[in-house]
């Protein structure tokens, strides 16, 4: 039986999904998101399937939930992923083999680890280019693999693929499956001169960006938010956040009927739990980490979510 590999579109999603390709070099490999998660399972069929770095949010559960069923009762069904789950469901309800860690080890050293045996032992640095990309590299594991290389390089690995991944390239799936192809490989970003020209370019542009954010950024109480800034997300809504001077960033973008956006905070420790709640009351989804989180509404409730963001920050500062 064949497999498809499920992966997260950034840094951590492409480097699990290169070793896991690395291991099933027959899969197909698709790029998805937490909201687009239920739609892909629908479209599979007899396939073994692996799915890395995909956040299980609350709004769909229960049809997620029940499409793993259906997948995981003929076929074998693998979920890496390092999210916190939606709040009132177990592990024991997913019906897949389960990999999960804590916030701290992303999916591509849970991934790494699940198939150590079977691996290229060099593609160790792969699963470094992860974390890094996830700010996930002080783990136990991450750190004793570190001691077997020069760091040195691979942090410029890493910023290359950051840089490459977060940028215009963003939502071009086939030019990330060609480079899930070329980690699976060992072959080092920084030898490639597409690569490295993409990163380079990608440098001047989040120079003027960081101005633009700055120009645009606003703020309601303690949330700074910017709209349409054709950037990363996730660095918008940091820059968002530091010119704001506020604990929380939002960077939005308006996609046909809704906002995505990226948010980002500092010292808030359960930001997720949060953007899910609020992203819930005005029909949408949300979920992430401690301190960093995604979120996708109906595009004309955008800025009830920044003012209901604001409300549910301030009430926990408060208390
Ligand atoms: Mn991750």
């Amino acid at each position: 039986m064949s497999w498809f590999i499920f992966a997260h579109g950034d840094c951590d999603g492409v480097c699990s999904a290169s070793l896991a390709f690395s291991v099933k070099k027959d899969a197909k490999v698709f790029f998805t998101s937490p909201a687009g998660l239920l739609q892909d399972l629908k479209q599979v069929k007899d396939e073994n399937l692996i799915i890395t770095d995909i956040a299980l949010t609350s709004s769909y559960k229960e049809e997620i939930i029940s499409e793993l069923k259906r997948i995981s009762s003929k076929s074998e069904v693998l979920y890496f992923d390092h999210h916190p789950l939606p709040s009132g469901l177990s592990k024991e309800e997913i019906p897949a083999t389960l990999i999960r860690g804590n916030d701290d080890s992303c999916a591509s050293e849970l991934v790494y680890s699940y198939f150590k045996d079977e691996l290229d032992p060099e593609l160790s640095r792969v699963m470094v280019y992860g974390a890094i990309g996830d700010y996930s590299d002080n783990t136990k594991v991450v750190k004793m693999v570190l001691n077997e290389w020069d760091k040195r390089e691979l942090y410029l690995e890493a910023g290359i693929l950051v840089k490459v991944l977060e940028g215009t390239r963003k939502r071009d799936y086939d030019f990330k499956r060609s480079l899930v192809l070329y980690l699976s490989q060992n072959k080092l970003p920084s030898l490639s001169e597409e690569l490295v020209k993409i990163a380079v370019q990608e440098s001047i542009l989040d120079e003027q960006m960081r101005e633009v954010v700055k120009g645009n950024t606003k703020v309601v109480g303690n949330v700074s938010y910017v709209k349409d800034v054709p950037w990363s997300l996730g660095k918008a809504a940091t820059y968002a956040r530091v010119y704001g001077k506020t604990i929380v960033g939002v960077a939005a973008e308006q996609r046909k009927e809704y906002v995505d956006m990226s948010i980002r905070s500092i010292t808030l420790d359960n930001l997720y739990e949060v953007v899910s709640k609020v992203a819930e009351s005005l029909n949408g989804t949300g979920g992430g980490h401690k301190n960093a989180a995604g979120s996708r509404v109906p595009k004309d409730l955008f800025m009830q979510f920044i003012s209901k963001l604001n409300d549910a920050v301030s009430t926990q500062l408060s208390s």
